[in-house]
Order: C-alpha cells, then structure tokens, then sequence
C-alpha cells in the first residue's frame, strides 16, 4: 500500500500536491532548469553594459552598471512557465521593478519592445509590465544570473509564458503601436498567457 503511494510519484508527469492549481493547462512540473536561447550567448562587460528606456517617451532614460544597482531592489518568488510545457515553481529573483524603471517617464505610447544583446526582442502591452507584474533581474537562487539564463540581466514576466523574459535584455523601447518581436512575429502568441493556453498565434 505505501510503497505504491510512493512510486505513484514517480509516474510519468503526475503532479505532487503541492502544485495543485499552479501548473497551467498543458504544463508539467520540472525541478532543472532547462536553457532555451535561439543564438549565442552574448557576453557583454559590465563596464559596457547598460540600460535604456526609450522610444516614445518625452526623454529617453539609460542607466549604467552601477546605476541600475543604486535602483531599489525587490525580491521576486514565482513560478515560471515555458510554451515548451515546463513549469518551474517557486523560483527566486532579485532585480529592479520595472514600475521603478519606469517612474517618472513620460510615456507615449502603451506598448514596450525589450531589446536584448544578440538581437532577440519581445513585445508587450504596458499593462503586462506595470503594476509589479514584471523585474529587470540580475541575480537567481542568491547567486548572479549565469549567463546561459541571461545574465547580466534579464526581463522578468513570470505571469507570461517564458519566452516574454527576454535574456541579456538592455532596454525597453516604448512604442505607440504594438509590435511583434523574435518569436510572435514566427507564430508565436502575441499575449502568451499560459492560463489561456495563448502558445501560438490563433489559441
Ligand atoms: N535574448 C533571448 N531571450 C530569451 C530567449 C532567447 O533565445 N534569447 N529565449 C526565450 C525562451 S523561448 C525561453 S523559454 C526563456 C528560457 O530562459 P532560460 O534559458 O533561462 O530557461 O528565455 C526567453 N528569453
Ligand atoms: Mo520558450
């Protein structure tokens, strides 16, 4: 009787308690923490990295280093969701809110296009990046973010799927009308919402 309890565990993709209506429909619990970059690791110094808002704002912003390091910080748990039906949960971050990026940019337009060393970008409404919804994070687990998970930093939109956490970001440009980035202009969803399924254009 207990040893079948137990080994029920270890069953294909069955999930432990704790995850009950935490994982969105499709998804499987994973305990690594799979790499998915469609190029190279780019690796920029610290000495010439930094951080831009810009776009249709009435003055651009950008932030050095050490800048974006005198910005409040907060700590962020959550549970991240990759479209290729990973979850992870309660993963650890630490980073800057980008409601805090973005205090007291005039803006002009609703939408944002974060932009990353290598070229990848990805597009969101305001709405997803505002109201403590997302972090431009440096550090994972305690530790810096290792470069394969996009350090020095990254974007994170935990309630979107994961391809929205744009890694090696180095800044948001905002824009007047939405525009697709990297993957929603390959058939990806615009939105992504991993509760709507939202994986490819048309869900
Ligand atoms: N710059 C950049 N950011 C990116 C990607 C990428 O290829 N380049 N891949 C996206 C996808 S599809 C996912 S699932 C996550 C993966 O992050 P991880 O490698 O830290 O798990 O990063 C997202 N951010
Ligand atoms: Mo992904």
């Amino acid at each position: 009787m207990a040893d079948r309890i137990v080994s029920r565990g270890f069953h294909g993709r069955r999930q432990p308690a704790e995850a009950a209506g935490r994982v969105p429909p499709g998804q499987y619990v994973e305990r690594d923490f799979p790499v998915l970059s469609a190029g190279p690791t780019p690796r920029t110094p610290l000495d010439r990295w930094d951080f831009s808002v810009d776009g249709a704002v009435a003055a651009p912003r950008r932030w050095t280093w050490s800048e974006f390091h005198a910005l409040p910080r907060e700590l962020i748990t959550r549970d991240i969701h990759c479209v290729t039906k990973w979850t992870k949960l309660d993963t650890h971050w630490q980073g800057v809110a980008v409601d805090t990026l973005l205090a007291g940019v005039e803006l002009r337009g609703g939408y944002v296009l974060a932009f990353c060393d290598g070229g990848y970008t990805t597009n969101l409404p305001l709405e997803d990046v505002t109201g403590g919804k997302a972090w431009v994070v440096d550090a994972y687990e305690g530790q810096p973010l290792p470069p394969e998970h996009g350090g020095p930093a990254r974007l994170l939109v935990p309630h979107l799927y994961f391809w929205k956490s744009a890694k090696w970001i180095r800044g948001l440009r905002v824009l007047d009308e939405d525009e697709p980035g990297f993957w929603e202009s390959l058939g990806y969803h615009n939105h992504g919402d991993p509760w709507q399924e939202q994986r490819y254009s048309g869900d």
